[in-house]
């Protein structure tokens, strides 16, 4: 008999085990930061309720000191990493350089902090005020050196390297996704239970869409190639689906995750003001890269593949193009002429 209720956990021990060698712990790491994110969520929906938005310091009616929720979230995963014993560092998009973790388990052969995490705790943070979903977007890789506290070098892999990556967005209800290089997986948040079951296996992104995402405010500073392939979105021309319907909120999770379901192309150009582009490589790019290809889709930023850029700083910025692949193809046709016509 099918099992109707397969938890998180459940999902990533069977995955596991298909590889003997396996020791639990990118399981158990992977069940901290669920966990971590289901105290976010519980915080994300008590946000309209008690007055804890955008006044760090100030205290709340409980008299206790309240925190900006993106603060609270990133609080709440550095310390569920610190203490599970499986990191050697983590990085997170709210700090400005890496967290060393010392190896308090070092007796313990089973827990041997062989992995480094990175998170965006709360991304799209400035819609949380608004009710708009809202996301944490996290990957894991594992560390290079040997022993101790891990260092640069662990932190800054190229994205082909995670061997986890995943997002929970903070919607109308809470959905974590994940991929572990073995297809993209979606379990949704039963609070009753307090358990993410399986609500979506082997997730495949449609290889042509019909929608673009894309801060189209931004129009006048994009290059001509973008210019010129917006334009060619808007067109008429219904054996290629065009006109596509324009979908953003803002909010990369929630656009990805749409455009994951459903097709679409998410774009975030460089520009003449933002010459590396808006969003970040090692806390956004890279896990959302990592997902979609797992889910057949593709990722670039215009030139080359997101996952084989090499890192120079933790917060570094790329233009990114995500989504269908059949779109981000196109897209990159577009540059390419672009760059031939100078
Ligand atoms: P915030 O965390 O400041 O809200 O930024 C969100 C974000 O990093 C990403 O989630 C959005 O896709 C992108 O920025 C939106 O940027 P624009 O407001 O420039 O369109």
């Amino acid at each position: 008999m099918v099992n109707k209720f397969t938890t998180f956990y459940r999902h990533i021990v069977e995955q596991e085990r298909k590889y003997p060698e396996a020791t639990g712990q990118l399981s158990d790491l992977l069940a901290d930061i669920a966990l971590a994110c289901k105290v976010i969520s519980l915080e994300v929906n008590r946000a309209g309720l008690i007055d804890i938005l955008g006044f760090t310091g100030e205290e709340n009616v409980q008299g206790e000191q309240v925190k900006k929720l993106d603060v609270y979230a990133n609080d709440v995963l550095t310390h569920v990493m610190k203490t599970g014993g499986h990191i050697c560092a983590v990085c997170s998009e709210e700090e400005v350089n890496f967290i060393p973790i010392e190896d308090k388990f070092v007796e313990n052969k089973y827990v041997t902090n062989k992995y480094i995490c990175h998170f965006d705790p709360l991304d799209g943070s400035s819609n949380i005020d608004v009710n708009v979903s809202i996301g944490t977007i996290f990957s894991v890789y594992k560390r290079v050196t040997k022993s101790g506290p891990g260092s640069l070098e662990d932190c800054l892999q190229m994205g082909t390297e995670q061997v986890a990556a995943g997002y929970v967005i903070y919607g109308s209800s809470t959905v974590l996704v994940y991929t572990n290089g073995e297809g993209v997986h979606a379990f949704t948040l039963d609070p009753s239970v307090g358990e993410f079951l399986l609500s979506n296996e082997n997730i495949v992104i449609p290889k042509k869409s019909k929608t673009f995402s894309v801060n189209e405010g931004n129009y006048s500073k994009w290059s001509s190639g973008m210019k010129k392939y917006v334009s060619y979105l808007k067109e008429i021309e219904p054996e290629s689906s065009r006109p596509y319907s324009s979908r953003y909120i803002g909010s990369l999770v929630a656009d990805f995750h749409r455009n994951l379901l459903y097709g679409g192309i998410f774009m975030y150009p460089a520009d003449h003001k933002n010459k590396k582009g808006k969003l970040r490589l090692m806390y956004e790019a890279n896990p959302l890269s990592f997902i979609v290809e797992q889910a057949g889709g593709r990722s670039s930023n215009g030139e080359k593949r997101i996952l084989e850029i090499g890192p120079e700083n933790l917060h570094q910025r790329t233009p990114l193009f995500i989504g269908s692949t059949e779109d981000v193809i196109m897209l990159e046709k577009f540059l390419a002429e672009e760059k031939n016509e100078k």
